[in-house]
């Protein structure tokens, strides 16, 4: 498929599925199912839950067109090495990154809660990128696998709006890659948020990137 345009704001996005990779920012258990660390901060996760749906209509778009997908994952190590301590003791929760929730140890990798959501499971070739941090570029190969596949555009789904999926966008926006994020496909477990949240990537002429959402990826996609 050659270049096409997606309706967008702050403008209309032109790219090239070839350039192009879907990013799917953590759409664990862990955020998205009751029992996990989404949970354990105080959060209502059903809130997020109406993401995927979209986010697979995309994915499967997607994956028809054989682009790079890239799902990432929020965690740590079982012997927590890699966590930093102020994320461990933040905002004192009564259970803790490491602890046993209903879904296994909180945020820590190979626990059944840190997986991917079944409904956006990732397929054999597809790039799992494990990270520590809110960003996806911060203490991972994030960067080395683009580059090396000469990506320069991410459509961007996934949770939460203003932490990991803006964080990584911030990130990726300063490494020069352009950044659509599809609204419908991102979630925040605050309404509030989640407009500021979108507003502020679109702000000051697509100051981070743009936003567009599912339906108009899907007709760029199909064009
Ligand atoms: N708490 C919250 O909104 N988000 C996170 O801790 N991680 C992600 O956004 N993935």
């Amino acid at each position: 498929m050659a270049a096409t345009m997606m309706v967008a704001e702050p403008y209309e996005l032109e790219f090239d599925p070839g350039t192009t990779a879907l990013l799917i920012i953590d759409m664990q258990r862990d955020f998205v199912e009751p029992g996990g660390f989404g949970e354990s901060l105080g959060n209502d996760v059903s809130i997020l839950r109406k993401t995927i749906a979209p986010t697979q209509r995309v994915l499967e778009a997607c994956r028809k067109q054989g682009m790079m997908i890239v799902h990432t994952r929020e965690g740590h190590r079982p012997d927590l090495t890699d966590c930093p301590p102020s994320k461990m003791a933040r905002g004192k929760p009564a259970r803790k990154i490491g602890d046993d929730g209903s879904m296994g140890r909180l945020l820590v990798r190979g626990e059944k809660g840190h997986d991917i959501v079944p409904e956006l499971y990732p397929k054999p070739g597809e790039a799992v990128i494990d990270k520590p941090g809110k960003g996806a570029f911060y203490a991972t190969d994030l960067e080395l696998i683009l580059r090396n596949a000469g990506i320069k555009t991410l459509i961007v789904c996934g949770v939460t709006t203003e932490v990991c999926v803006n964080t990584s966008v911030r990130e990726a926006n300063d490494r020069g890659f352009n950044c659509v994020v599809l609204e419908d496909c991102v979630g925040s477990y605050f309404p509030e948020f989640q407009r500021a949240g979108l507003a502020m990537i679109k702000a000051q002429g697509g100051i981070f990137g743009w936003v567009s959402d599912s339906a108009k990826a899907l007709k760029a996609l199909a064009a």
